[in-house]
C-alpha cells in the first residue's frame, strides 16, 4: 500500500535565465528550486500550482506549460511522491521574498546545483531545452540516489 502525495514546482523562465527560490523552511530547507508545494482537496494540480507561485514568490501566471513529471520514492518508506513540473515565459509581476522562499535569477549556464535536490542535475537540461521528460528517483534519506530513470515523453 502506497501512499501518493501529489506536489507542484514551478519555474519562471526568461530566454537565458531562470527564477530559483532559496527554502527557508521545510521540505529540502536550504536547497535552491522552484516554487511549489502540497496541491490541496478543491484544486487542480495547475490550479494548485498557479497559487503556490503566488504565495511563495508573488508572481502570477495565467499559463503554464507542464514540462514534466518526476516520482520519487525513498528507501524504506511507503511515500510517493509525484511531481508535477511546469514552467512559463509569460508572468505579471517582479519576485519577491517571502517566509518560505528567497527568489533570485541564475543564468541557464550557472544553476547552483551543488545546492539543490542532487536529481535536479539530470532532469534540468530536459526543462532548459524545452524537451518534456518523464522520471522516477529512488532516495536514501536526502542525499543519496539509489537508482533512478529519466525519459524523454511526448504524451500531453
Ligand atoms: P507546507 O509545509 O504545507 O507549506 P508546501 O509548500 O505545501 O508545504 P512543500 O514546500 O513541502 O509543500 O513542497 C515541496 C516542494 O519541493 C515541491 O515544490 C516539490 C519539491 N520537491 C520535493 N522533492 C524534490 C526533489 N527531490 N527535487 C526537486 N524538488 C523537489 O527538485
Ligand atoms: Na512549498
Ligand atoms: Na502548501
Amino acid at each position: 500500500e502506497r501512499l501518493r502525495k501529489i506536489l507542484t514546482l514551478v519555474f519562471v523562465r526568461e530566454p537565458g535565465k531562470i527564477l530559483l527560490g532559496l527554502k527557508k523552511r521545510g521540505f529540502g530547507c536550504g536547497l535552491w528550486n522552484g516554487f511549489g508545494g502540497k496541491v490541496e482537496k478543491n484544486e487542480t494540480i495547475l490550479q494548485g500550482a498557479k497559487r503556490e507561485l503566488v504565495e511563495e514568490c508573488g508572481i502570477q501566471a495565467d499559463v503554464l506549460e507542464r514540462i514534466g513529471l518526476i516520482n520519487f520514492e525513498f528507501e524504506n518508506d511507503p511515500v510517493i511522491l509525484e511531481v508535477h513540473v511546469f514552467q512559463t515565459f509569460h508572468y505579471i509581476g517582479d519576485p519577491v521574498e517571502t517566509e518560505e522562499m528567497k527568489p533570485e535569477w541564475y543564468k541557464d549556464g550557472e544553476i547552483p546545483f551543488n545546492q539543490m535536490w542532487p536529481d535536479d542535475k539530470y532532469w534540468f537540461p530536459y526543462m532548459l531545452q524545452k524537451r518534456k521528460f518523464e522520471a522516477y528517483f529512488l532516495f536514501k534519506g536526502m542525499d543519496t540516489i539509489l537508482d533512478y530513470w529519466i525519459k524523454e515523453s511526448l504524451n500531453d
